[in-house]
């Protein structure tokens, strides 16, 4: 091999120098460049891939430092079936997780890894995930041979020297290891989007923190911090330590008079997470404030004082760009007005960038995410479904300062959301920690298409978790238990619901803004302020118990949206039974508990329970 000489950001750390060491020596780099994070080292490996294709910049004037990337048509989003969780002991990934033992994937992806840098550069990117220096925060580096990779990471963690300087001399991190899966011959031209969609593997090793990424550079395939170390790898440090790591968003809400209480949601992808977390209050609620502390990830640890707190282990938003618009996302539209990078939207005449809903009229000319003319009559969309933005979190204008605070937040509340189009609620409580485990983890979401065709299946999301979970899941959902029994005041847990249908297949709750409506309900109830009636499925609001102020929303339409059938609700108690199947043995013995409560609670509730009408 080449003697290889390592450039830019410095450190003394056996450990990484000794695993840099290695991993260049089998996948034999030309070059190999440790990360500062600097702006002049973004700018440069920008201005790199621009003049090799990779980026086109985008119009100054209009998206000031920003580029558009077309990916290749092969590797356009996360894939689930080459995703793999490799722990010794099959039983211990789950019958939720893809397993191979780890001796026979490592064999696999040495044998790929072998010379697959050849004719690129190595980059090694040191990343907090968490305030620099937070005790809630953890170290990874990952090391990758795609220029792409490196400069979203810097948008998306923090990056560089300053990581180096945390994890000092002696510390531990998370190796994450990726490469696009093509090396180059001497003379060979690179393409704009180099990719191995055939051999593409995403494994995890949670016993030795290890993940390693071959053939994809797409999303949360080769941003390593992302799902792959902050919940798959995460999750499991987590359940070894006593902590949680979640696929949660982070906000904050702050009344008139000043009092902020922070929360956390988790609901599956494509429910809107990025919305809620830059929620617009309404009319009616002048003088309240959203704070957004992250959109996708939140890690909890119990602090010194006994409370949960919270904190984003990301620095930017991986955005789905179609359907955002001013009026579904104003605050994303406004984080996204510089200094982001764009994959897979299309090009405007002007330099800038369009997708699907960004404005009502589509423009009579683009170039389509694959680099074709594009009009409206084209009959395709221009930009691909899973096209993504990468913004930095600080540009959202309700960007929480307490972001980057060390200690994290208080959670006072957890909310967990699928999309039900029939029979589950707006909104309920758990009756306590327990029974919100069993909530959240008996939590289902109607897949979009179907649920158009009248044919809702429900494909059960526990905690949202289901593609992220680095190990068994009924062991996860123990540790939950676990969880909440060392916390002297838990969080409450809540239920929501802005998905339900009426008989025409209507939406029966606006959604959006008026989510405020919910979340006022659920901060009242943390602080012990608001009413909620026995159901059979948790408390609930009556009409009276919500802030409608701003919105004419009759009572009967409200019973409607919370009205509980109880032969749908008993099918449901019996899709519940079919899910704890999957785990027999490891299955905690409070579930079957909370079924045979909440189906005995069904059969002493009328036949359609409409909750708390005014006549009691
Ligand atoms: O397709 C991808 O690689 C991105 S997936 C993703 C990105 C940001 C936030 N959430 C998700 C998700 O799948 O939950
Ligand atoms: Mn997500």
């Amino acid at each position: 091999m080449k003697d290889l000489q390592i450039r830019g950001a410095r450190t003394n750390n056996e450990a990484l120098l000794t695993w840099i060491e290695s991993i260049a020596h089998l996948s034999k780099p030309d070059n190999i460049h440790i990360c500062d994070g600097s702006q002049e080292e973004y700018d440069r490996l920008c201005n790199q891939m621009v003049d090799s294709g990779t980026f086109i910049r985008l119009n100054e004037k209009k998206r000031p430092n920003s580029f558009l990337s077309r990916s290749d048509p092969k590797d356009v989003a996360r894939v689930e079936g080459r995703t793999f969780v490799c722990p010794i002991d099959k039983s211990a990934a789950g019958p939720t997780n893809n397993w191979v033992h780890p001796a026979e994937m490592k064999e696999r992806l040495e044998a790929l890894f072998d010379g697959c840098m050849r004719g690129r550069t190595m980059y090694v990117i040191p990343f907090s995930m968490g305030p620099l220096g937070s005790p809630i925060a953890h170290i990874g580096v990952e090391i990758t041979d795609s220029p792409y990779v490196v400069v979203n990471m810097r948008i998306m963690t923090r990056m560089g020297q300053a990581a180096l300087d945390v994890l000092g001399d002696r510390g531990s991190f998370v190796r994450c290891l990726h490469s696009v899966g093509t090396p180059l011959s001497p003379g060979q031209k690179d393409v704009p989007w180099p990719c191995d969609p055939e051999n593409t593997f995403i494994s995890h090793f949670p016993e030795e923190r290890s993940i390693y990424s071959f053939g994809s550079g797409y999303g949360g395939n080769a941003l390593l911090g992302k799902k792959c170390f902050a919940l798959r790898i995460a999750s499991v440090m987590a359940k070894d330590e006593g902590w949680l790591a979640e696929h949660m968003l982070i906000l904050g809400i702050e009344s008139p008079n000043g009092e902020k209480t922070y929360v956390t949601g988790a609901f599956p992808s494509a429910c809107g997470k990025t919305n809620f977390a830059m929620l617009v209050p309404p009319k009616g609620f002048e003088g309240w404030k959203v704070f957004t502390v992250g959109d996708d990830i939140a890690w909890l640890k119990p602090g010194p004082d006994g409370t949960l707190r919270a904190i984003n282990p990301e620095a930017g938003f991986f955005g789905v760009a179609p359907g955002t618009n001013m009026k579904s996302n104003p605050n994303a539209m406004l984080t996204l007005t510089k200094n982001s990078i764009f994959t897979n939207v299309a090009l405007t005449d002007e330099g800038d960038v369009w997708w699907e809903g960004m404005s009502d009229e589509p423009p009579a000319h683009l170039i389509d995410w694959k680099g074709q003319d594009w009009t409206p009559d084209s009959g395709r969309p221009a930009a691909h479904p899973n096209a993504r933005f990468t913004a930095p979190i600080q540009q959202c204008p309700t960007f929480d300062p307490q972001w980057d605070n060390p200690d994290g937040v208080p959670i006072k509340a957890f909310i967990f959301g699928g999309r039900m189009s029939k029979n589950v609620p707006l909104v309920f409580q758990a009756y306590y920690w327990s029974h919100g485990v069993y909530l959240a983890a008996t939590m289902g979401s109607e897949a979009t298409a179907a649920a158009e065709k009248g044919l809702p299946p429900v494909r059960r999301d526990p905690m949202a978790m289901l593609p992220f979970c680095g190990y068994n899941m009924a062991d996860y959902w123990t540790h939950w238990l676990n969880v909440g029994r060392l916390l002297p005041n838990p969080p409450r847990i809540f239920r929501v619901n802005w998905f339900r249908r009426d008989e025409n297949g209507n939406f029966i709750w606006p959604g959006f803004g008026e989510n405020m409506r919910v979340l006022k309900w659920i901060v009242d109830r943390v602080r012990g302020q608001g009413y909620g009636v026995e159901s059979p499925i948790g408390y609930m609001p009556r009409h009276e118990d919500i802030h409608w102020d701003g919105l004419d929303y009759d009572p009967e339409t409200f019973y409607e949206l919370m009205s509980v059938d109880r032969a749908e609700s008993t099918k449901e108690a019996r899709d519940h039974e079919e899910l704890f199947d999957r785990f027999f043995d490891r299955l905690p013995k409070e579930f079957i508990h909370h079924r045979e409560l909440f189906k005995s609670r069904l059969w002493r509730s009328p036949e359609v329970w409409e909750l708390a009408r005014p006549t009691f």
